[in-house]
């Protein structure tokens, strides 16, 4: 009889070592199960999540009401395509820009079919409403952006890893050094063609990037001054996740682009949107954008419930008292070793750098976090991001702050 082959965590990841794209590099957990700030793995080892699925998971793993939208949207019908209406999309789209106080919403699935849906209609408001001559329209980026992995995507991209040999690259992008308003205002005077800027108010994937005190407020200026459109990619810092319900609220900026993605389903299923109003947004006539399963009955009852989770559970107040609590331990390991050499970071977006040392890297502390019971993924080499989901007690704050410190200390 052939044994039976266990199904623990080195079955799991030789399949997919086997059958899958090698396309990541995971740390070596395998979960199972997730609930609220904590998952499971196969052998049922429990860990503190400090990645929220790269801030998706702002409500907490499988959080019990939002899961009750979308088993109750399930038991009537989850998909219609727009190619009919139904009686969900609708209130959805009331609820969801009175909500940011937009006229309108496009409802796409991922974060980067936001951030293209965004580039279209500020390409396409550049020629109806600003006159920029037909195929001349250009966007402005920042460096170290990273907003998804399509070919738009990579082509604005300043990072090597991510858009080398898959040329050639989309035209009339190029960038501008990010936290930097005279390099913005050279760009915009330079060229009277420019339809939109987009950038993160905070940059995650460059690890965790704080502009200066004014930087937002100082884009929206310049953006009203040379007319043209502030495209904010919150897909990563909206929802709470930086301490306030938008990253922009944080200056009292209103972009003219608002680009939402990942929590706006709690972790549950793929739905992004982007918000702007009528000027913008009825450039885009009827058959000339959309997706199969964009705006659909199932993710628009998730996210409405996701929404109101933010607000009801007061969800960025949390982030940004937890967050104190936890760049204020953070400050105080940095006291005990010479390993961390920097904190950084609003709400509960936070990073620590760490200082390689006897050539082991922030990947390595990373396996013995894990090895301790916290879950967390460097980015960029020395750069190690946390950020649980902002439902994180006070007490469980600590008790993974005490893994990290001492994680940390024992190197
Ligand atoms: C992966 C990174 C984070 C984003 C911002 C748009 C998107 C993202 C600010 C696109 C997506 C994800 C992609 C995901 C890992 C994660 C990530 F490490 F890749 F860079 F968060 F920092 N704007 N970020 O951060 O949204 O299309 O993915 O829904 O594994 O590639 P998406």
């Amino acid at each position: 009889m052939m044994a039976t082959q266990q199904k623990n965590s080195a079955y799991y990841i030789e399949l997919e070592n086997q059958y899958g794209a090698h396309n990541y590099h995971p740390i070596p957990v395998v979960l199972e199960k997730g609930e609220g700030v904590f998952v499971w793995d196969v052998e049922g080892k429990k860990y503190y999540d400090f990645l929220s699925a790269y801030s998706a998971v702002n409500q907490g793993h499988c959080h019990p009401k939002i899961i009750e939208a979308m088993v109750k949207q399930l038991s009537k019908i989850a998909l219609t395509s727009r190619a009919f209406h139904n009686n969900v999309l609708g209130e959805y789209e009331q609820f969801i820009t009175e909500f940011f106080g937009y006229n309108k919403v496009l409802p796409m699935n991922t974060g980067v079919e936001g951030g293209e849906t965004a580039i279209k209609l500020a390409r396409r408001w550049g020629y109806t409403i600003k006159n920029i001559p037909e195929n001349q329209a250009h966007i402005l980026f920042v460096e170290g952006n990273f907003w998804g992995r399509t070919m738009a995507a990579i082509s604005s991209s300043s990072d090597p890893s991510s858009y080398e040999r898959f040329g050639p690259f989309m035209p009339g992008f190029s960038l501008v050094p990010y936290n930097n308003l005279p390099a913005l205002e050279e760009a915009l005077k330079a060229n009277p063609n420019i339809a939109g800027f987009m950038f993160e108010p905070i940059q995650g994937e460059a690890g965790v990037v704080v502009p200066l005190e004014g930087y937002l407020k100082g884009v929206r200026d310049l953006c009203n001054k040379y007319k043209v459109l502030m495209i904010a990619d919150e897909v990563q810092t909206g929802l709470c996740r930086t301490g306030k319900m938008l990253a922009c609220d944080h200056e009292q900026v209103r972009p003219d682009i608002l680009v939402l993605g990942k929590a706006l389903s709690g972790g549950l299923l793929p739905v992004s949107a982007v918000l702007c109003d009528n000027e913008i947004m009825l450039t885009i006539k009827p058959g000339e954008h959309g997706s199969t399963y964009g705006g659909n009955p199932l993710a628009c009852a998730v996210a409405t419930v996701a929404l109101e989770v933010l607000r009801e559970e007061n969800l960025a107040t949390n982030a940004e008292a937890m967050g104190k609590v936890f760049r204020n331990r953070m400050q105080a390991l940095m006291a005990k070793t010479k390993l961390v050499s920097e904190v950084r970071g609003k709400g509960l977006l936070n990073a620590i750098v760490i200082k390689p040392f006897d050539n082991k890297t922030a990947w390595d502390v990373c396996l013995l976090l894990k090895e301790n019971g916290l879950l967390a993924k460097q980015t960029h080499g020395d750069i190690i991001r946390f950020a649980p989901p902002l439902i994180i007690t006070e007490e469980h704050m600590n008790f993974a702050c005490d893994i990290i410190e001492n994680t940390i200390l024992s190197l």
